[in-house]
This record gives C-alpha cells, structure tokens and sequence, in this order.
C-alpha cells in the first residue's frame, strides 16, 4: 500500500540528485518473527538534504505504514519534512500527518516557510484537521497548519495522492526559494535538528510496535542507527 507516495518520493529525490546511502542488510529489510510482517528502509543524502529517509511497514490486512523524514543540511534554516501515513485494517482507518515541521515557533519563521500549507489544506478540507491527541506536543516541532487526516481509505486514495504531490513539490520549492538563513546559524540550526532526533525518539508511539514485530534488539538498532541518529 501506499506505493504511488513512494515512488512519487524516490523521483523526486533522483530529480534532486539524492545517492542511496547503503544500509546494513537487517536494516534494509526486516521480517517479524512470525513473517506477518516486513519493514523496508531506505536512506538517500542529497546536495541540500544530509538526510531523506523512507519507511515502508507492511503488516498485511492489519496494518500499512508509509512514513518519510526530509532533514535538510545544517546550511539551511528550512523545517524538516515529516510525513507519518497509517492504515488500521481492523478498525479502517487511515491516520495521515504531513507537515513541514518547524525548527522553531517563531511567528516569522513559520509564517515564511510553513504557511504554504494553509492553501493545501483549504483545498483538501479532509485533511483540514490539527487536533492531536496528547502523544506529541503540537507546540514543538509542528506547524500550526500541520495536515491531519482520520478517515475511511478507500474515498481518501486519490486526494491523499494529489496532497501528497503538492505537498512535496512546496516543500522543495521552499529550497529553491531560500537563498539566505534569516533566523538560525549553523550552530542553531544542528542543535535544533538534534533536539527534534531527542524529542522525537523520547516520543514516538511506534517503539512499543517495532518491538513487539522485531523485537527488543532490532529496536535500539533501528532507532538509534536509522530513525533518530542525532538522539
Ligand atoms: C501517530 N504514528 C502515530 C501512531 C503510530 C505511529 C503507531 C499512533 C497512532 C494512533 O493514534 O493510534 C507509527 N510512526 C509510526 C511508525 C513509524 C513512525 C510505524 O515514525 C515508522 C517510522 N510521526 C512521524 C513524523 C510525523 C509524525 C515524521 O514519524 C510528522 C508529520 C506525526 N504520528 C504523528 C502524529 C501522531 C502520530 C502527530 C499522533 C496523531 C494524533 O495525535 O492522533
């Protein structure tokens, strides 16, 4: 599931010049212990990005995941790209977030590289929703016009499609347009990417899934080796 995001990734990081970065074979694929489910990564550098990383998990009928994290290199000021795409089988809901996830909450700053996303999501009112639950803190490292979407998949495909595009190409026309840093030095910049790799392992709802599917050891590995690799 989820295919026509990834491929619309992979383009656009081959469009970039992005250089597939090797990973250790138990990272690149791994099965869980009763083969029910495979997680696949890929990591690729790019001239602006010192790190894209892609996430697919496919847990059969029960569970899809498609999640990729854009960290631009510490030259750039620009927000981290987050993307974190679930489909529940059992239930038949899709839980999407797409956000250019801020470095700081500074009014400027997220006014001049975040606010793109309101005219995305006042023309895809399915994803026009900004409550989270209490798992993160939507006051740091997320948007005020962070992209929610709880639904129903099958009538969303299409408009998750057409999100996501616009989505992406925003987000490197952000790139393209910046020339200069305006709020953050170099220094700023890489402690506030670090600080997201600390808040972001502290945080995430996934962990006790990862281990669950591959084990406690796997895990550490994974978060420490892939996800999170300033934390
Ligand atoms: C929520 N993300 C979740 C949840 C899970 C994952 C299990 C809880 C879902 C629930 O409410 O039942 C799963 N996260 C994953 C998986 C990976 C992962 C499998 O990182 C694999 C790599 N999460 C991100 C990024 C963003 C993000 C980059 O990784 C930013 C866009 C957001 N995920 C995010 C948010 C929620 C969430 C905001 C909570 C939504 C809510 O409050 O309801």
């Amino acid at each position: 599931m989820f295919e026509s995001l990834f491929n619309n990734v992979c383009e656009n990081i081959k469009k970039k010049n992005g250089i597939e970065v090797q990973l250790s074979k138990e990272l690149s694929q791994f099965h869980s212990r009763d083969s029910k489910c495979v997680i696949n990564n890929w990591l690729y550098e790019l001239p602006d990005f010192r790190k894209w990383r892609i996430t697919k998990l496919d847990g059969g009928d029960k569970l899809q995941v498609f999640n990729t994290v854009a960290y631009p290199s510490f030259k750039s000021e620009i927000p981290i790209l987050g993307v974190d795409i679930l489909w529940f089988g059992n239930s038949q809901k899709l839980l999407a977030v797409l956000d250019y996830q801020p470095l700081i909450q500074d009014k400027d700053y997220v006014d001049k590289y975040c606010s793109s996303l309101k005219i995305l999501k006042n023309r895809f009112s399915k994803f026009d929703n900004t409550k989270m639950k209490n798992i993160y803190d939507s006051n740091q490292y997320f948007s005020p016009w962070v992209m929610i979407c709880r639904g129903n998949k099958s009538n969303l495909e299409i408009d998750l499609d057409n999100i996501f595009r616009l989505f992406l190409d925003k987000y490197l026309e952000i790139k393209f347009k910046t020339q200069e840093n305006q709020f953050l030095n170099f220094d700023q910049i890489k402690k506030s990417q670090k600080d997201y790799d600390i808040y972001s392992s502290e945080r995430d709802p996934a962990e006790k899934l990862f281990k669950s599917f591959f084990g406690e050891i796997w895990t550490r590995d994974f978060i420490k080796n892939f996800l999170f690799t300033l934390s």
